[in-house]
């Protein structure tokens, strides 16, 4: 019998500061077409209406980069998403850069407004800046403020016009709460993000902590922590695994990061939870891949083992 899986591919990179992640999802399915797999025969693929064109011409929001077209890449992937779910079925979503995660988890909390809404942030960077606080500007730093409706005033280097304003309003929503979230292999933060993470007290599991305690302890520690959550989305960045281990195909590759077979075993640890409401897999960027296309071969390896671990 089939699973009751759907592919959602959001090829939006707005919010990447290198170009090349809208093409992630399209090598993944080279991958998988080189090697012969038919993976993504076998279930629905819909595809987000991306507003890449906008990457053309110079953006008018230094500190929230390409924000005027987020909106219309979230109202698509929101509709996906709830066609997905009134099926019943799991989404994969395949996405360009990390800033899909707000959207995600915006439209995730619609299709769930009662439930409580658990979050695995797998990644290097913790990605909790706001517009207010952001060196860069480019929103794959923020998602998890946008999604706990947070702007960090406190912590403000940035000035805000008006316009910015009323865009990071439009994206914010509460999808989860603080104690709701654990990261993974987080090593690379500015200090306003280790600042905003001590004060709401987030968890994040590093890959030392990973390696003292053992895999199996930690995961099992992580689904205590989240026991009070309905439901649970996974956010995996590619970035969180070392790039020896995988490529430099990503936007901002880390040193020392997870092994390749730790990811395998997080994901597919999560994948059985029969709590799991959607997972995310994001940053896979061929353009910056001085091996040819292997962050997308091992991207496919990492969602044809989650799909190997459902049982509906
Ligand atoms: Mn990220």
């Amino acid at each position: 019998m089939s699973k009751n899986i759907q592919f959602i591919f959001n090829p939006s990179e707005l919010g990447a500061g290198t170009r090349g992640a809208s093409l992630g999802p399209e090598a993944i399915r080279a991958a998988a077409r080189t090697k012969g797999s038919t993976l993504f025969s076998q279930f629905k693929i819909q595809s987000v209406d991306d507003h890449n064109d906008l990457l053309d011409a110079p953006t008018t929001f230094p500190f929230a980069k390409y924000i005027d077209g987020l909106s219309t890449v979230f109202a698509s992937l929101t509709d996906k998403i709830l066609d997905c779910i009134s099926h019943a079925a799991l989404p994969i979503l395949i996405s360009g850069d990390h800033s899909a995660a707000a959207g995600t988890l915006a439209a995730l909390k619609k299709a769930h407004p009662q439930e409580r809404i658990g979050v695995i942030w797998i990644d290097a960077h913790a990605d909790i800046h706001s517009p207010y606080t952001t060196p860069s500007g480019n929103i794959h730093g923020m998602p998890i403020a946008a999604a706990l409706g947070l702007d960090h005033l406190h912590l403000a280097k940035n000035q805000l016009d008006a316009q910015t304003k009323s865009h990071w309003d439009a994206l914010k929503s509460k999808a989860f709460l603080p104690e709701d979230i654990v990261y993974i292999g987080v090593r690379d933060t500015e200090p306003e993000e280790d600042a905003v993470i001590q004060e709401l007290q987030l968890r994040n599991f590093t890959v030392s902590e990973l390696r003292q305690k053992g895999l199996p302890v930690c995961l099992k520690e992580i689904s205590n922590k989240l026991s009070a959550c309905d439901l649970i989305y996974v956010s995996f960045d590619v970035d969180s695994i070392d790039p020896i281990e995988t490529s430099f195909g990503t936007g901002t590759p880390v040193a020392n990061g997870l092994s390749f077979s730790e990811a395998n075993e997080i994901l597919t640890y999560f994948a059985q939870d029969a709590k799991l409401c959607a997972i995310e897999i994001v940053e896979v960027n061929p353009c910056l891949d001085d091996e040819k296309n292997k962050m997308a071969e091992h991207a496919l390896v990492l969602i044809e083992n989650i799909i190997a671990q459902r049982t509906v």
